[in-house]
């Protein structure tokens, strides 16, 4: 017999209190907010993501790896939008997110219960402050139950690590983390930043170039848990080179294009 689905710790655990989101700037604009959830044959996992993400969302976009069990009809029973990548992978996902969203603020959050959508309003409000333009979540901060406990993911966390310390000296930031998923970044940032990469390299090209495009960058804690049910299909040895590649490129070879409209972000997040 089948197991009964297992729910995410922080649907089940009595930990916090859920928290509010105030979407009106300091300039009395109200931001709407869309949330981008990446997913790929997540049925098991993705009702809990979904049910404490709607309260928060003016708009919920899934975006969908053409999964063969019923993710996409749960998520539409959720009202969210329905879209498809274009088989590439995660990266590809989230490019169909930022060029389909309409919200001017965009939240991504993975559908196997390792982020906690009450994080949400901790990811949004900088942005909603006019203080940020992009505001990640960090697992270094927030602490993780997935980099620790194996030596796939002990490999995982060194390389992110190397990551993380290479950009820092060489740009002057002080991150802690570079490649998690869950993240809230302004929709005009997002598209300027003129992402490329068709899978979890994405994460890093989204940091890399956000902080030599001169665009502000914080982060929050966030907690990872481990997914819910099922496994991660990040494998280190098939995607390692594809890693080491898209960060020397974007750290050392890529150039930020001028900023125009946005040269002034301050400005940019209080516009009507
Ligand atoms: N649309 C789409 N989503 C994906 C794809 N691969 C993974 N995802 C989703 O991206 C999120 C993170 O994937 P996961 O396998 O947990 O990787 P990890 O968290 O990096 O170990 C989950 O919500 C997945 O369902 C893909 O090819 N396309
Ligand atoms: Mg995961």
């Amino acid at each position: 017999m089948a197991r009964a689905p297992q729910l995410p710790h922080w649907y089940t655990g009595a930990d916090r209190k859920p928290t509010q989101l105030r979407p009106l700037g300091s300039d009395g604009r109200r931001h709407r907010i869309s949330v981008i959830v990446p997913t790929r044959n997540e049925e098991a996992n993705i009702r809990p993501v979904l049910e404490w993400t709607v309260p928060y969302a003016d708009e919920l976009l899934v975006v969908d790896g053409h999964s063969t069990d019923a993710t996409r009809e749960i998520a539409a029973q959720f009202g969210a939008r329905v879209l498809l990548d274009n088989g590439r992978g995660k990266g590809d996902a989230i490019r169909v997110g930022i060029r389909e969203a309409t919200g001017d603020i965009l939240v991504f959050i993975d559908a196997d219960g390792s982020h906690d959508p009450r994080d949400i309003p901790a990811l949004v409000q900088p942005i909603v402050d006019g203080l940020a333009d992009h505001v990640s979540g960090s697992r270094m901060l927030g602490g993780s139950d997935e980099l620790h406990a194996t030596l796939h993911q002990f490999v995982r966390l060194m390389g992110s690590q190397i990551i993380t310390l290479s950009v820092n000296y060489t740009q002057g930031v002080r991150l802690t983390d570079c490649q998690n998923g869950f993240r809230a970044i302004r929709r005009e940032v997002a598209l300027a930043l003129d992402l490329r990469e068709d899978i979890t390299t994405i994460e890093q090209e989204m940091v890399i170039k956000t902080v030599r495009s001169g665009y502000r960058l914080v982060e929050v804690p966030t907690h990872e848990y481990v997914r819910a049910n099922g496994e991660s299909r990040f494998r280190v040895r098939e995607v390692w080179l594809r890693y080491v590649r898209s960060w020397l490129y974007y750290l050392f070879l890529w150039r930020p294009p001028r900023r125009q409209a946005l040269s002034n972000p301050a400005t940019a997040v209080s516009r009507p």
